[in-house]
């Protein structure tokens, strides 16, 4: 399918829902999932289609940080209404969802718009390309629909497209990202774009840098330029916390294991290019993307498990 026919048949289904339009996205919004579902929503507004957003599990810190991008950041997973039209962003997987997946179940269409090339095309209507961000795929089908390029629009775009580029720092960095960041800059202005990055990257929490703290304290290499830590306390939905050990000069790859609820989450980040720490995550049950990837176990016994995880590592990368 172009994107000629992708947009023909997301404005049909948006156009003809007898109800709201429902947003979803993956569990702990990151900026790209938080600035394309709200990008979306701006643009049903001016299709005159109503909709609405639901997020699931954000933490504090992120919550501090989205609020002022979202009118009403609200975790509303008891609603009992059933959406004919589910759109979802930035997910790779129904599981990424978690409970919000249920939704998906009773939905007549779904329209999943994803940049993880390991998606699984669940949606009924799929749009999944390679690219830094969804962000960047909204971006490029943008004019073929009937839609004013306004300003929060742009904003929204620019969240999602720095944050997964991580400022630009990422190799999924293009020439051509530029290209739309020089129109999106120039309809949001300067004044606001410093504003923005201000609100994204100007602070962390104390406790973000005291789980930091703990996840260089615990360091281990598990073999050459291969970090594995731990922060054994459940510090709920927090994220990018795995950043910081990666930012090691000589380490190559990093993982990251803490508790979260009944659960043990890992988080795989890897800064050398030819390393594809993907493969290490599905290792373990999960996915991504090549160089930053994720997977979550039950938790049972976790300084066991710790060790267990440390050996699995020592054994994969011997190979
Ligand atoms: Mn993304």
């Amino acid at each position: 399918m172009d994107s000629k026919a992708f947009v023909l048949e997301f404005r049909k289904a948006v156009v003809t829902s007898r109800s709201d339009v429902l947003i979803l996205t993956h569990v702990q919004p990151d900026g790209d999932a938080v600035g394309s579902a709200i990008a979306i929503q701006l643009i049903l507004d001016q299709l005159k289609v109503k909709s609405k957003i639901i997020w699931n599990k954000v933490s504090q810190e992120a919550w501090h940080k989205w609020d002022p991008f979202a009118e009403a950041i609200v975790c509303d997973l008891s609603d009992t209404a059933q959406y004919p039209v589910v759109i979802t962003v930035d997910c790779s997987n129904p599981d990424r969802l978690g409970e919000a997946k249920r939704f998906l179940e009773t939905a007549k269409k779904v329209i999943n718009i994803d940049h993880h090339t390991d998606n699984s095309l669940y949606g009924t209507i799929n749009w999944v390309h390679e690219a830094s961000s969804v962000g960047e795929l909204i971006d490029a089908w943008l004019p073929l629909l009937d839609v004013v390029f306004t300003s929060s629009l742009a904003e929204a775009l620019i969240v999602s497209i720095v944050t997964d580029t991580g400022r630009f720092k990422y190799s999924n960095t293009s020439a051509h990202l530029f290209l739309v960041m020089n129109r999106l800059v120039a309809l949001v202005g300067q004044t606001r774009y410093h504003e923005l990055m201000s609100l994204l990257f100007a602070e962390e929490s104390l406790l973000k840098w005291q789980l930091i703290s703990l996840a260089i304290q615990n360091l281990t290499m598990v073999c050459e330029g291969i970090a594995f830590s731990y922060i054994d306390r459940d510090c709920g939905e927090e994220d990018g916390l795995v950043d910081p050990v990666l930012s090691i000069r000589g380490v190559r790859a990093a993982v990251l294991a803490r508790p979260v609820g009944d659960q043990l989450r890992l988080s795989f980040r890897a800064k050398d290019t030819q390393l594809n720490i993907r493969n290490l995550a599905q290792h373990f049950g999960g996915g991504g993307h090549i160089h930053a990837s994720g997977a979550t176990l039950n938790l049972t016994d976790f300084p066991k498990q710790i060790e267990e995880i440390k050996s699995a590592m020592e054994a994969y990368f011997s190979e």
